[in-house]
């Protein structure tokens, strides 16, 4: 019996050590990566823990930490090699060593160039990764092979170890079972129980809505995330894979051919844009009402409102985003189909084919580039966007650090800088740029805050309103250094805002906007207007009173650009004279002339019908159509993404 307790006490030394020596690996990539323990030590996780069990105080700090995710993530993949007799369970933890630690030099290799973690959606992209400028030799330093170190000694010490003892004495195979569980148990619960604590208190989303892979390891650790991931990619791509039946394929092939047929009108505007350059503007959180406003005789985006003047200009856009927010507002604009309902089709769906604008300009003789000084992993962007026809994507690592204001350069320098990559490329081109400045919260520097806003509103929309009014500053500058670098006089230039702002609510202080601020128009009009610059050389400036959303960006340009075929757009050309429909991602619509606000389960008869004229609800009958257009556009655009239908059709053509 002795030496039963002998032999295991052995096996769980050896243990121990893999796990000490694991865990220090990946305290090392977050030292890399300057993330997660760096923030959090490994003492005062050791004291929050006391004070959890011993004082039952809060569990907060201790998921924070995510050093016990870390540990239990160790544990839960190695836990099975206390089943195995000692010579086997050695090899086991050095074979599982090694693995580990070649994902944790992969993943602290990948990191220094994108700031991202090594997921499913980069490894089945990994011929495409053209982004990666500098060669992986570079990222690499031979400081990084300390992780390895260990194995260099602990090899030949197992060697040294097998000659000198026998393999005879094992513990019993019911004692390694019963303490192989145990430990699988209490991994489980360190893995476990900080995750369960973050979903309880709110964190859900994270998981069903997957922003970035960066986001995710922040609250389970690297070997959490890989965990995570994996489960991500069987579930969506093997287990519960969107199938789409032939009939909804060819459903959906219908309904496209339909809309091809339809003769497009050849208004005045056809053309007028052929062969120019396009740059293309997203503007963070940019809504319609602040356009043309004054307050306390200020004007709120004066450069864009004498822009407005010269533009075409379309005052009844909405966005049509779901919970991908900024990167729903550039799918939507870059390929004319809605968004997801849930989580972004650039994370979840990075790979698919699209007509999308890039691809179309590219197969137009255009070069193409995409523009955004944050981190290329966010919203999966660097993945997507070579994917989506983008020839160059310069992020934040091609930008000089310039002035931080909010989440990363201020968009007056990101504008300038990114004018001057502008010049190095070849005309025609189209250029997508995502400024960011006026992201939630909008707090902006005192040297910014330009207005004089004294008690309008609540602290979020005084926020708000000097966050925009320096956003429409650097518009300004841009303008002046396109015309500067004369690339104003033979471009195309479009400005539109992404989404909402995030908290605007019909009947609050932060309404003051709205035409009618207690009735769901009034809501609609605060929360999903957005403004829509379409700035053509030569062409007079009108405004557009058509209703729209973001899926129409793309046809409109076509149309200017006289580059118009047989393409799977869900969008119409807003320049066209007919009457428009928007239909927003969680089933609303709106025309020129009714809007319906969709009930949450997304049944007619739970729905409103409003006759825009004379602001009054009217029956829900009337609203019939436009509830049909709704179900059969948004059923059909999602079934394009889930079956990557596009990509299929160019195939076959
Ligand atoms: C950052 C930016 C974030 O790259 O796109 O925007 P969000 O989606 O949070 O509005
Ligand atoms: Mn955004």
């Amino acid at each position: 019996m002795k030496k039963q307790f002998k032999t295991l006490s052995i096996s769980l030394i050896i243990y121990g050590i893999f796990v000490v020596l694991v865990g220090w690996k990946l305290t090392w990539f977050s030292d890399q990566s300057d993330t997660l323990f760096s923030q959090f030590g490994i003492v005062d996780m050791f004291k929050h823990m006391y004070e959890f069990f011993i004082n039952n105080e809060s569990f907060s700090p201790l998921r924070k930490g995510v050093l016990l995710v870390s540990f239990g993530a160790v544990i839960l993949t190695s836990f099975w090699t206390l089943f195995l007799k000692v010579r086997k369970q050695i090899i086991a933890l050095l074979i599982l060593n090694f693995i580990l630690s070649f994902i944790i030099l992969a993943d602290t290799i990948y990191f220094r160039y994108f700031e991202d973690l090594i997921s499913s959606a980069v490894l089945l992209q990994i011929k495409q990764m053209s982004s990666l400028g500098s060669s992986v030799g570079d990222l690499f330093s031979w400081n990084d092979f300390i992780i390895f170190f260990d194995l260099i000694l602990l090899i030949p010490l197992t060697i040294l170890f097998f000659k000198k003892t026998s393999n005879k004495s094992n513990a019993n195979p019911a004692l390694r079972l019963a303490t192989g569980l145990l430990a699988g148990a209490a991994g489980a619960w360190l893995f476990f129980y900080p995750l369960h604590d973050f979903v309880q208190k709110g964190g859900a989303y994270l998981f069903d809505k997957t922003l970035s892979s960066m986001r995710v390891y922040e609250v389970t650790g690297l070997l959490g995330f890989h965990g995570f991931d994996t489960y991500k990619y069987l579930d969506e791509y093997v287990l519960n894979k969107k199938e789409v039946s032939a009939k909804d394929r060819k459903d959906a092939k219908a309904w496209f051919d339909e809309k091809n047929e339809i003769p497009s009108i050849k208004t005045p505007y056809f053309k007028k844009a052929e062969g120019k350059n396009l740059i293309m503007v997203q503007l963070e959180a940019y809504q319609s009402f602040i356009i043309d406003k004054s307050i306390n005789g200020q004007e709120i985006t004066p450069n864009l409102n004498k822009l407005k003047k010269e533009s075409l200009y379309f005052n009844d856009i909405h966005h049509q985003t779901a919970s991908g927010r900024t990167s729903d507002a550039e799918f939507a604009a870059n390929t004319s189909l809605y968004p997801l309902p849930t989580g972004s089709a650039y994370v979840r769906y990075p790979r698919n084919g699209y007509d999308s604008l890039p691809s179309i300009f590219k197969q137009n003789g255009y070069d193409t580039a995409a523009f955004h000084a944050y981190k290329p992993g966010f919203w999966n962007r660097y993945i997507v966007y070579p994917n989506l026809g983008f020839n160059e994507f310069h992020s934040i690592e091609d930008y000089k650090e310039g002035e931080q204001v909010g989440w990363a350069i201020g968009d007056e320098d990101f504008f300038l800088q990114s004018t001057d990559k502008l010049k190095s490329m070849k005309e025609p081109f189209y250029s997508f740029m995502i400024a960011l400045t006026s992201h939630y919260p909008y707090t902006m520097p005192a040297k910014y805050q330009n207005l004089k806003l004294d008690d309008v509103g609540d602290a979020n929309l005084r926020n708000y309103l000097q966050s925009v009014h320096y956003v429409d500053k650097a518009v300004g500058t841009f303008i002046d250094k396109l015309k500067k670098e004369g690339l104003w006089e033979n471009s195309v230039v479009v400005f539109y805002g992404d989404h909402d702002t995030g908290y605007m609510q019909a009947n609050t202080k932060s309404s003051i906007f709205a035409r009618k601020d207690a009735d769901a128009l009034g809501e609609l009009e605060v929360k999903d207007g957005i403004p829509l610059f379409i700035h053509v050389p030569d062409v007079e400036g009108k405004e557009f009173d058509k209703a729209g959303g973001q899926v129409d960006i793309m046809p409109t340009l076509l149309h200017l650009f006289g580059i118009e075929k047989e393409y799977h757009h869900m969008g119409n050309n807003l320049l066209d004279g007919k009457k428009g429909t928007v239909v927003f991602r969680y089933g609303s619509v709106k025309t020129d002339d009714l809007y319906y606000k969709s009930s949450y389960d997304l049944n007619l008869q739970n729905g409103t019908c409003y006759d825009l004229s004379s602001r009054e609800t009217v029956s829900v009958e009337k609203c019939q159509p436009l509830y049909e257009t709704s179900v059969e556009e948004l059923s059909i655009s999602d079934d394009v993404i889930y079956g990557n239908l596009i990509e299929q059709w160019q195939k076959t053509k």
